[in-house]
C-alpha cells in the first residue's frame, strides 16, 4: 500500500503545487524525504521571509503555493507576513509539521499545542487530521479552499502519519472550481443603472489587476470616457497611472474619499473592499447626492462595507457586459507627461530616483516597492502602462518587500523586477538577500536610505505627537549586509551614479542616499 508522504506528493505534483517554500524543524523532515525531482524547494532563512517569497510567487503566478513551516515557533514568525498575504488574497497553502500523535498531549518539545487555533483569525481554513488516513484528503481540501476562497489556509501534520500506509483508493484525482457569474436580471440591473447616471466615475481595486483585467479595465473606462481611480492602500496597480482618464489613488481617509468623489453620481467600484482606509479622518462616506455600486468576488468585502450596494460576482464579467451593452462615448487614449523630478539641497530627493527607474528600466519591469515616505514622488515620477508592474505589503505588514521581489522574480523569470525598499523596511525581511544570491534570482534591489522611519515621523505630526522616541535609523549600511549575504552592492550617491548602476540590471543591492519627504 502506498504510504501518506507519496499520495500527498502526487497530489500536490497534480496540482502544480511543486514549488515549496519553506524552513524546515525535525518535524518537517518526514514530509520532505523522498521529494519527487520535479519539486523545487525553496530555503527562506526567517519565516516571515518565507511567506514573503511564497506571496510574491502566488502573485506573479495567479496560483495556489505551499509553503513548509516549523511547528508553534516558526509559524508563529510567519503570521506578520501572513496579514499581507491575506489581504492580497494570496491562496498560501501553510503546512507545519506537529509532534508524534502521541507525544503531542503530553507537550513535549515542538508540540504544537492548539495547531488549528494559532493562525485561526488569519487564514481560511485549518485543520489537524483526526487520522493519519484523513491527511491526504485534508492536504486536498487546505488547497481547495485556499484557490476558491483565496485566502491562506493551514494544515498541521503530525510527523509520524507521513509514513503510514493507506488504501490506494486514496488517490484524490478531482478538482474544485469555482463560477461566480451575475444573473442576467443582475447585469441588465447594473448597466442601466451605469447608463442612467449623469457622471458616473470608476474606482478599481487591486483584485482587477491579480485576475488579468488590467486592459479590459482600460478598454471600459476609454469606452466610456470614466474617470477612474485606484482604491485606496493599492496593493498593486489595476490601471495605468499617467493615462489621461487616470485621477489618482483615492486617499485614505473617509472625508477625504468623500472630497474626491464629489460631483459623481455613481461610483462604480471594482474588485475592491469598500474602503480600505488607514488614516482616521471622519466625515461622510460619500458626498450628497452619490450613490455606490461594488462589485467584487469577496463576500465578505461585501457585506462589511459601510455604504452602497453590492454585487459578490466576478468582476471580469461585469466589465465585460458593461463594455458589451453600454453605447460608447470614446476617449483617445493618451498618457500625461511625468512633471520634472524635484531636488534636494543634499542627497537625491526620491523623484530623482524614481525618475532614473522609469528612465532605465524597461517597459515591462515588476516593481515591488516597500517604501512608505515616498508614496506621492513614487506616482509622480512612475509610468506605468502594464499589468502586473507595481506591488505593495497589502496590510501594510512591513518585511514584505525583499522577499516579495525574489518570490516574484521566480513566478516571472520574464519579467525584470525592480524591489524599492526603505532603509527601515528592508530590516523586516533582510535573510531574502541571501535566499537571492543562492538561488541566482535576478533582482535588483534599490534601498532608500534616509536614515529615518519617515512615514512615522510624518504620522507623528498627523497625530500631535511629534519627536517621539524610536523614528530614527542612523549607521545602517546595507551594502555590507548584502555582501554577507553574498549579493554584489554599491552605494551611490548622485544621479549619474544611480543611472549607471541600474543600467547594469540583475542580480544587485544598490544603496541610495535620500532627502526625507512625506507621502502626501
Ligand atoms: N512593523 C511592521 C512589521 N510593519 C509596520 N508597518 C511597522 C512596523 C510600522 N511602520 C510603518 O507603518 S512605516 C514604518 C514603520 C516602522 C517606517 C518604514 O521606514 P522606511 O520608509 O525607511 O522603510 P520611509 O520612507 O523612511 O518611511
Ligand atoms: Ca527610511
Amino acid at each position: 500500500m502506498p504510504t501518506v508522504r507519496r499520495i500527498v506528493h502526487e497530489f500536490l505534483e497534480r496540482n502544480g503545487l511543486t514549488t515549496v517554500f519553506g524552513n524546515p524543524g525535525s518535524n518537517e523532515l518526514p514530509f520532505l524525504a523522498d521529494l519527487p525531482p520535479s519539486f523545487q524547494y525553496v530555503l527562506g532563512l526567517h519565516e516571515g521571509v518565507v511567506v514573503g517569497m511564497a506571496d510574491g510567487y502566488a502573485q506573479a503566478t495567479g496560483r495556489p503555493v505551499l509553503v513548509n513551516l516549523h511547528a508553534a515557533a516558526g509559524s508563529g514568525n510567519a503570521m506578520g507576513a501572513l496579514t499581507n498575504a491575506v489581504h492580497s488574497r494570496s491562496p498560501l497553502v501553510l503546512t507545519a509539521g506537529q509532534q508524534v500523535r502521541s507525544a503531542i498531549g503530553l507537550e513535549a518539545m515542538l508540540a504544537n499545542v492548539e495547531a488549528t487555533n494559532l493562525m485561526r483569525p488569519l487564514v481560511a481554513w485549518s485543520g489537524e487530521p483526526a487520522t493519519a488516513s484523513d491527511v491526504p484528503r485534508a492536504v486536498a481540501q487546505a488547497v481547495f479552499e485556499a484557490d476558491v476562497q483565496r485566502r491562506p489556509t493551514y494544515l498541521s501534520v503530525p510527523y509520524d502519519d507521513w509514513a503510514q500506509e493507506v488504501e490506494a483508493d486514496t488517490v484524490l484525482d478531482r478538482s474544485v472550481r469555482r463560477g461566480a457569474a451575475p444573473t442576467e436580471e443582475q447585469l441588465a440591473e447594473l448597466v442601466a443603472r451605469f447608463e442612467q447616471a449623469r457622471n458616473p466615475a470608476l474606482v478599481l481595486g487591486g483584485d482587477i489587476d491579480t485576475a488579468g483585467l488590467f486592459d479590459r479595465a482600460v478598454a471600459f473606462a476609454e469606452h466610456r470616457s470614466v474617470p477612474t481611480w485606484v482604491a485606496p492602500s493599492p496593493f498593486r496597480l489595476p490601471f495605468p497611472n499617467r493615462h489621461v482618464l487616470f485621477r489618482g489613488v483615492l486617499p485614505a481617509g473617509i472625508g477625504a474619499v468623500s472630497s474626491a468623489l464629489e460631483g459623481h453620481d455613481l461610483v462604480l467600484v471594482l474588485g475592491a473592499p469598500v474602503f480600505r482606509y488607514h488614516q482616521h479622518v471622519p466625515g461622510p462616506y460619500l458626498p450628497e447626492g452619490t450613490r455606490l455600486v461594488q462589485v467584487t468576488d469577496d463576500a465578505g468585502a461585501a457585506t462589511r462595507a459601510p455604504m452602497g450596494d453590492a454585487l459578490i460576482a466576478d468582476p471580469g464579467v461585469v466589465l465585460e457586459a458593461l463594455l458589451d451593452r453600454t453605447a460608447p462615448r470614446p476617449t483617445e487614449p493618451g498618457y500625461v507627461p511625468n512633471p520634472e523630478p524635484a531636488t534636494a539641497p543634499h542627497a537625491l530627493h526620491p523623484e530623482q530616483v524614481f525618475a532614473a527607474l522609469r528612465d532605465t528600466q524597461p517597459d515591462d519591469a515588476i516593481y515591488v516597492v516597500e517604501s512608505t515616505s515616498t508614496n506621492s514622488a513614487w506616482w509622480r515620477q512612475m509610468d506605468l502602462r502594464r499589468g502586473g508592474s507595481y506591488f505593495f505589503p497589502a496590510a501594510g505588514g512591513l518585511g514584505f518587500g525583499l522577499p516579495a521581489a525574489v518570490g516574484m522574480a521566480m513566478g516571472r523569470p520574464d519579467r525584470p523586477v525592480v524591489a524599492v525598499v526603505g532603509d527601515g523596511s528592508a530590516n523586516y525581511g533582510i535573510t531574502a538577500l541571501w535566499s537571492a544570491a543562492r538561488y541566482g534570482v535576478p533582482v535588483t534591489f534599490v534601498i532608500l536610505r534616509n536614515g529615518t522611519y519617515g512615514a512615522l515621523r510624518w504620522f507623528g505630526e498627523l497625530l500631535g505627537t511629534p519627536d517621539v522616541p524610536g523614528t530614527e535609523i542612523p549607521g545602517l549600511d546595507f551594502t555590507r549586509i548584502a555582501e554577507g549575504y553574498g549579493v554584489p552592492a554599491t552605494t551611490v550617491s548622485d544621479e549619474a551614479a544611480l543611472r549607471a548602476r541600474l543600467a547594469v540590471g540583475g542580480l544587485q543591492l544598490i544603496q541610495v542616499d535620500t532627502y526625507p519627504t512625506s507621502p502626501e
